[in-house]
């Protein structure tokens, strides 16, 4: 089977993505390489974050590979976190404490439109291509669920009653950001 490099140090991403391209590819991780380094994530755009990681792998590792960049998007807060999602709640941030400053920053807000858009950059043969995965729906007044990570158990998806954090990875990955991006990639890599 072939072999693709995820430039990733979230294990939830991992997971994710190794289910979704189950049968299909290989899909190694960091440690896999002994890659042991915080790849650095300094742009401020998803597009050049996602480019950072696959880069950042590619010259020093050589291998083909991709990175992913996701962030949270909130129509009433002007498409905030977004590229900010990781960090949103400031110094000490953890995944709790950035949900807790959305819900806190929302409070009294009709408005809960949002979106989760993640860009993959894949780096083949030494050439780079970008793939866009975006899922809308709205931010919940509360935590619902346990599955997932992140932002999972304060969205939920256009069309459906239940949070990503009450959905198992194979629902999640059908409809999500990650899960279309994804499929994207897979697409491409079936013409090459
Ligand atoms: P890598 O950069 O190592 O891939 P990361 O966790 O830092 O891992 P991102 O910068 O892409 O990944 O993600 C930013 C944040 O957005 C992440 O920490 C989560 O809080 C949130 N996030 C990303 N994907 C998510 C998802 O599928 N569900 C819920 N929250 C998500």
């Amino acid at each position: 089977m072939r072999e693709l490099v995820f430039a990733t140090n979230n294990p939830h991403k991992l997971m994710e993505v190794r289910k979704a391209t189950e049968g299909q590819f290989t899909i190694l991780s960091l440690e896999d390489i002994n890659c042991n380094e915080d790849i650095p994530e300094t742009a401020e755009t998803l597009e050049e974050n996602a480019s950072q990681k696959s880069h950042y792998v590619f010259e020093k590792y050589g291998y083909n590979c991709f990175g992913d960049d996701t962030g949270l998007e909130v129509e009433a807060l002007g498409g905030k976190p977004g590229v900010y999602s990781a960090r949103y709640s400031g110094p000490g941030h953890n995944h709790e404490k950035n949900m807790d400053k959305l819900l806190t920053e929302l409070t009294g807000i009709t408005n809960r439109k949002g979106r989760f858009r993640t860009v993959i950059s894949l780096i083949i043969d030494g050439k780079e291509i970008l793939f866009e995965g975006i899922v809308d729906g709205k931010i919940l007044t509360e935590r619902q669920g346990r599955e997932g990570f992140g932002y999972d158990p304060v969205f939920m998806p256009d069309g459906y009653n239940l949070s990503f954090a009450q959905m198992s990875l194979d629902e999640k990955n059908q409809i999500s950001h990650r899960g279309r991006a994804v499929q994207k990639l897979l697409n491409f890599l079936k013409t090459m």
